[in-house]
């Protein structure tokens, strides 16, 4: 039973806590966060000047990775040496926050990650999370496709759900903390659950129903936006490459949950990088007949549907591992992101500890001089 004076309590606690989460005059910085963020997506796609976008890219490089991660001034980037330009986006991954680890699974300080996503967003670009979290049934990696039943355990009513509540409540508290010099939330770019009709992460396709995953994506998206106020979020749906239009929509979360339309798909580097000498041009060819078949059929299939449906058309990840192909840049990816009216295109990472992982140039490799002409053509923004 509510007594008047609890009654009164109550109400003016739920005035003082509306009126925290608005700005001076009734604004929401949140939500200014997520417009700016779409106005900006929205009109590299309509102006059709994608922006470049590589992940972890201030963070490390191909040779070198950032020793301090409270005090390093975020300057360096593989990307910026051999353009002169930041990428519009960085990319960073969140896998390791749901244990409240001090290091992501790829070594990177979340004090790191939480210093370049601000000062990045502060120079004027824009950043977007992805999320390898361990397998909360099995303790295993994201990778760790050993049981059926991980979704199913994680959703309301399964025996892991207040674990995974837990996950979801360390993510947010990242993301949460995501702020401006000013304390305001700066726009997130989030890209969960990705590749999933493929099964190689334990949300994948032979891994849970198609209703399990929606609910996945649904309870992410609620908990984060309704229970934690992170209405600066931007939500991106990007599901692995080679699927049908049926597969892809199959899981889809609906419309009032996603921002942006995307796939994943990456050149088949491994025929270069294992064809002899005399035989490298051929594999070369091949590569790039394969990749962009694939990307014009992908691509061609969710500008159709980002047509239809008002969304966002982005490449989510991409790439040439090892960058074999010195001229795909402009021979390869610029063709395609000139065909397509795409938001951004994002590359994967420059591992700073293995020498062949990698999908930037950095100074001295071969494919620089080509990136060069790629990143200063028109079409591609790069942070000015
Ligand atoms: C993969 C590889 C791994 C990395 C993972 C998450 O594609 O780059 O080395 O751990 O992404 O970033």
């Amino acid at each position: 039973m509510k007594t008047p004076f609890l009654t009164l309590i109550l109400s003016s606690l739920t005035v003082t806590i509306m009126l925290s989460s608005c700005g001076p005059k009734g604004t929401d910085p949140a939500k200014e966060a997520r417009e700016a963020a779409i106005s900006i997506l929205k009109e590299a796609v309509q102006s059709s000047t994608p922006m470049y976008a590589h992940q972890d890219d201030l963070v490390y490089g191909h040779s070198w990775n950032v020793e301090d991660p409270e005090g390093d001034p975020i300057e360096r980037s593989d990307v910026k040496a051999v353009s002169g330009h930041y990428p519009f986006i960085v990319g960073f991954d969140l896998g390791g926050i749901e244990l409240r680890d001090s290091k992501n699974l790829d070594s990177v300080s979340f004090v790191l990650m939480r210093r370049a996503a601000v000062k990045h967003t502060e120079r004027g670009g824009l950043v977007t999370f992805s999320w390898h979290p361990r397998n909360p049934l099995t303790g295993g990696d994201a990778w760790d496709v050993s049981s059926d039943k991980v979704v199913q355990s994680i959703l309301e009513g399964g025996e892991n759900h207040a674990k995974f509540m837990d996950w979801l409540s360390a993510a947010a508290d990242f993301l949460d903390s995501l702020r401006d010099s000013e304390g305001n939330p700066i726009p997130i770019i989030f890209r969960p659950w990705h590749e999933h009709v493929g099964s190689w992460f334990w949300w994948g396709g032979k891994l849970c129903t198609p209703e399990q995953y929606i609910a996945l994506y649904r309870l992410t998206h609620d908990y984060m936006v309704h229970d934690r106020g992170l209405g600066n979020i931007v939500w991106v749906y990007s599901p692995n490459s080679q699927i049908s239009k049926e597969q892809y929509m199959s899981r889809y979360p609906g419309d009032e949950y996603v921002d942006a339309l995307g796939t994943d798909h990456y050149a088949p580097s491994g025929v270069v990088g294992a064809a002899p000498a005399d035989k490298k041009e051929d594999a070369i060819e091949f590569a790039r007949k394969n990749f962009t078949e694939i990307m014009d059929r992908d691509l061609g299939m969710i500008n159709g549907l980002c047509q239809e449906r008002g969304k966002i058309l982005v490449l989510s990840e991409t790439g040439f591992e090892g960058l074999g192909d010195h001229a795909w840049w402009t021979e390869v990816l610029l063709p395609l992101v000139k065909k397509y009216p795409m938001s951004y295109v994002l590359t994967w990472r420059n591992a700073h500890d293995k020498p062949t992982h990698y999908y930037a140039p950095f100074p001295g490799e071969p494919s620089a001089p080509d990136f060069v002409k790629f990143s200063s053509d028109p079409a591609i923004k790069m942070l000015p």
